[in-house]
C-alpha cells in the first residue's frame, strides 16, 4: 500500500509530521498489509522508506513538492523532493502497488476561474489506475467545482458509508457524493471491473473523518475564508499556497486541525489496508 510524502514535508509541521508518518506506517502493517512511502531521495525514486530515510525526511527543510511535472526532473539534478498525491499514484503503479492512503487530495481552488489553479491530482486520478483513499477534498478547495472536473475526467467519487461528500476536517457536506460504498471488497471489486473493462484511471474513495475528531464546517469555515484572504493579500499563489493554508490553520485553530488531519490520515490508512488485501485475494 503506497503512502504519500508530501504530507510529511509539506503539510505538517515536525514532529508531529514525524510521529504521524510513523503511526500510519503501524497503522497499515497492523491491519495486515505492508506500508510504502513514497519519495525522491538525492535522485533516487524510493518506494519504502528505512526508518532513517523517514527521519531524515520529516527533519529536511527545502524539500521539493514534486508533482507529475516535476519529478523526472528531481531524479535527473539528484535532488531531494516529496511526493504529491500525482507523484505517488505514478510510482505506485510502476512498483505495481494499486491502492494509496492519503489525507486530502488537491483540488480545484477557491477562485480558478481566475487562477486556473487546479490540482494535477485530478487529472492523474484521470490518467492512473491507483485507488487513493483520502478523506474528501479539503474545505480550503472549491468542492463543486473540483467533483465537477472530476466527473468530467470520468473518475469516480465514492463516499465510504454515507450518501454525502466528506469534507475532510468534517465528516459531511452539504453535496451529496456522485457514489457510495459500505465495504472494502465492493471498492476492491470496482477497481479490478474498471481494469477489466479497459477504463484508465483510478478511483478516489473519501472515507469520513470519525465523529469524535471532526471540526465542524460551520466552526472551520470562518477561519478557511481568513486563511485564505491572507494567502491573497501575501500574493501567495501554486505550489506554496496549499501548505500555507494548512500551517495556517494549524495556528489559527491551536493545533486542532492537525489533530484532525492525523486522526483522518490513520482512518484513511485503516480502509486502504483493507481494500489492498481484499484486491490481494481478488488478483
Ligand atoms: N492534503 C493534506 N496535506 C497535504 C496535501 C494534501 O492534508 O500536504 C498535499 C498532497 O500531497 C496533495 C498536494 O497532493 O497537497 C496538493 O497540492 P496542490 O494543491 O499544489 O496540487
Ligand atoms: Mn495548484
Amino acid at each position: 500500500m503506497a503512502l504519500e510524502s508530501t504530507i510529511i514535508t509539506h503539510g505538517m509541521p515536525f514532529p508531529q509530521n514525524l510521529d504521524t508518518a510513523r503511526r500510519i506506517e503501524a497503522t497499515v502493517r497492523e491491519a495486515g498489509a505492508v506500508p510504502a512511502t513514497i519519495a525522491v531521495l538525492s535522485g533516487q525514486l524510493h518506494v519504502g522508506l528505512e526508518n532513517a530515510q523517514l527521519d531524515a525526511l520529516a527533519r529536511a527543510r527545502d524539500v521539493a513538492k514534486l508533482s507529475r511535472a516535476d519529478l523526472a526532473a528531481c531524479i535527473a539534478k539528484g535532488g531531494t523532493g516529496a511526493t504529491t498525491v500525482a507523484a505517488t499514484m505514478i510510482a505506485a503503479h510502476h512498483a505495481g502497488i494499486a491502492v494509496f492512503a492519503t489525507g486530502g487530495i488537491g483540488g480545484v481552488h477557491r477562485g480558478a476561474e481566475h487562477s486556473f489553479d487546479i490540482s494535477a491530482d485530478l487529472y492523474e486520478l484521470a490518467k492512473t489506475p491507483v485507488t487513493v483513499v483520502c478523506a474528501g477534498a479539503k474545505a480550503i478547495l472549491d468542492l463543486p467545482k473540483t467533483l465537477e472536473v472530476l466527473e468530467t475526467l470520468g473518475v469516480p467519487v465514492i463516499a465510504f458509508g454515507q450518501d454525502s461528500l466528506p469534507a475532510f476536517w468534517s465528516a459531511s457536506s452539504d453535496l451529496a457524493a456522485p457514489l457510495r460504498m459500505d465495504d472494502p471488497d465492493s471498492i476492491a471489486h470496482a477497481h479490478v471491473a474498471r481494469a477489466a473493462l479497459g477504463l484508465r484511471g483510478g478511483q478516489l474513495v473519501a472515507n469520513p473523518v470519525p465523529t469524535q475528531d471532526e471540526i465542524a464546517q460551520a466552526a472551520i469555515a470562518p477561519l478557511i475564508a481568513q486563511a485564505t484572504a491572507e494567502a491573497e493579500a501575501q500574493g501567495i499563489t501554486g505550489k506554496p499556497l496549499t501548505p500555507f493554508l494548512l500551517a495556517r490553520l494549524h495556528e489559527l485553530t491551536a493545533g486542532r486541525s492537525l489533530a484532525t488531519n492525523v486522526a483522518l490520515v490513520l482512518n484513511n490508512a485503516r480502509l486502504a489496508a483493507k481494500i489492498a488485501i481484499s484486491l490481494y485475494s481478488l488478483r
